[in-house]
């Protein structure tokens, strides 16, 4: 399977296959496995990937999604994953975590530990850095609507411009 590729609705049935078909699956709730297994499933679908970043996302579920992946998130995830700002905005629509509609310095940091794990390539901006740039109505507060505008800037290459070496954004993607 080509991850760097949008994925066919074949590849999907394919990897929800793969998902329920692990040991440790469990079919309550719409199925799910533990984050334990995010390893492993990782290996199973042969999406390459550094320890590191296994580790990464294996901590996420463990600390902000009660040690459990769903198969609904797992094929979210699955279909943004050939493009960094999708995938970003995939994590960041879920990262208003204590439901006030604005995304915290907390939850800033959760957000960008992922997101630099999964593509080193992402600029590194501190929260400040970030609510200067988000925060477009100047209340002082970033809203999932502004973050969401964020990625869409940040990522879309015209401010990654000094990663011009690494190749064009669409490379990048
Ligand atoms: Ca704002």
């Amino acid at each position: 399977m080509d991850f760097s590729k949008p994925l066919s609705t074949d590849d999907l049935q394919e990897l929800e296959k793969m998902f329920r078909g692990l040991a440790t699956f469990n079919s309550s709730d719409g199925g799910w496995l533990p984050a334990s297994s995010i390893p492993e499933l990782v290996k199973t679908m042969g999406y390459s990937r550094t320890e590191e970043q296994v580790l990464a996302y294996q901590e996420h579920f463990q600390t902000y999604h009660g040690g459990v992946l769903t198969l609904k998130e797992f094929l979210e995830v699955a279909a943004t994953l050939h493009k960094t700002r999708l995938f970003a905005k995939e994590y960041a629509s879920k990262f208003d975590t204590n439901g006030s509609g604005f995304i915290s310095a907390e939850e800033y940091a959760m957000l960008m530990t992922v997101l630099v794990k999964h593509d080193p390539r992402l600029p590194k901006k501190s929260f400040e850095e970030f609510l200067a740039e988000a925060d477009t109505n100047q209340d002082g507060k970033v809203s999932l609507e502004e973050c969401s505008q964020w990625i869409e800037e940040n990522l879309d290459g015209s401010s990654l411009g000094s990663a011009g070496d690494l190749g064009t954004l669409d490379d990048l993607e």
